[in-house]
């Protein structure tokens, strides 16, 4: 079987130096080489992440989380303005598993981020397309460190605040900040315990109109709340504040936060450590991704499996004997 190669692709030392260079329009093309799905690209990507690694890292990762309607693309249109004012490059990327390219989370929001679209120090990309939360956040983990590469020194990860890509988002960047709102209690809002957990910040947002006073209110409540939690491994205590991204209130404590909390894991060696912890945490989300992937794609296991399904049903064998008996049909399926 001929592999389809598609035709506009460069060398892979043209998409390095491109990168390198700050070229928006080559980072773009290699984010899409990295993200392509085709057996000729995944070479080609392999060797624009190798060649560009030593380059990455070099940037602080925020985590944005919250329910749809909280104002995440809001907050990031403002947020990203005032970085860039301050001399920041901002790159903003986004996990959501359950997007297609055509409808992704940031793609529709555009509009709310109009006029940092339009800048030359924000990069925005919509989320990769991809059919597992394994597959998406690998996709995304690259596409951060090709920015890094580039120049970006602040990366947003945008998540919507619904499911398992909170965790996967938490699990590659250096600081989680939670967007919430006043006056909805934490069901009606679909956050989690596990996600108030992963908060280094929390942020009232739309505290702004006749809303002022009531976030007031939901501020000294999450603080409370927060304190309740044991003291995280970073050393830091997490923050509640209240901004208005429309209003532009609120903006400038966000960031002077994060920065503290960046000297903080700075000296105490948690910034790295976490680092450290992420990478070799990446690599075993990978064996155990691929691992699932070979074990469930042979055919042998397939059949196997729906022997011994009914066997199983029927009482003959146990389930523990069963998966043990897939396994070894497993392991042999690989013997020459
Ligand atoms: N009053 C007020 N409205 C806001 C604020 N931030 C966002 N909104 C509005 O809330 C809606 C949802 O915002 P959006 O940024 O798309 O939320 P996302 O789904 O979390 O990305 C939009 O109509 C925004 O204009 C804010 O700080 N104050
Ligand atoms: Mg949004």
């Amino acid at each position: 079987m001929k592999a389809y190669k598609p035709k506009n692709r460069l060398t892979a030392k043209a998409y390095v130096d491109g990168v390198l260079s700050g070229d928006r329009v080559i980072l773009s093309r290699a984010i899409t080489v990295v993200e392509s799905n085709l057996e000729s690209d995944k070479v080609l990507a392999k060797t624009i992440i190798q060649e560009i690694l030593p380059h990455s890292g070099n940037s602080i990762r925020i985590g944005i989380t919250g329910v749809p309607g909280v104002g995440k693309s809001t907050f990031i249109e403002a947020f990203g303005k005032y970085l860039i004012k301050l001399g920041h490059k901002v790159a903003i990327l986004s996990i959501d598993p359950s997007s297609q390219r055509s409808k992704g989370s940031i793609l529709g929001d555009k509009t709310r981020m109009e006029q940092l679209s339009g800048m030359e120090e924000a990069y925005i990309r919509p989320s990769a397309s991809g059919e597992t939360l394994g597959g998406v956040a690998n996709k995304t983990g690259e596409s951060m460190l090709l920015c890094e590469a580039a120049g970006y020194d602040v990366i947003l990860i945008e998540t919507v605040g619904v499911g398992q890509s909170e965790t996967a988002v938490h699990g590659m960047t250096d600081f989680f900040l939670l967007l919430m709102l006043a006056g909805a209690g934490d069901e009606l809002q679909g956050i989690k315990k596990g996600i108030m957990e992963m908060a280094d910040m929390v942020v009232i947002n739309k505290a702004d109109a006749d809303n002022v006073q009531k976030s007031e209110r939901a501020r000294v409540q999450y603080q409370n709340a927060l304190h309740l939690f044991p003291l995280a491994e970073s050393g830091w205590s997490p923050v509640v504040t209240k901004a208005s991204s429309v209003e532009n209130t609120g903006i400038e404590r966000v960031w002077e936060e994060i920065m503290k909390y960046k000297e903080l894991v700075t000296t105490n060696g948690y910034f790295e450590n976490n680092r450290n912890h992420q990478k070799i945490k990446w690599l075993y989300n990978n064996i155990n991704d691929e691992l699932k992937r070979l074990f469930y794609n042979s055919k042998d296991v397939e059949s196997k499996l729906s022997l011994l399904k009914e066997d199983i049903i029927s009482s003959k064998v146990s389930p523990v004997e069963a998966a043990q008996q897939i396994i070894e049909t497993f392991k042999k399926s690989f013997k020459p």
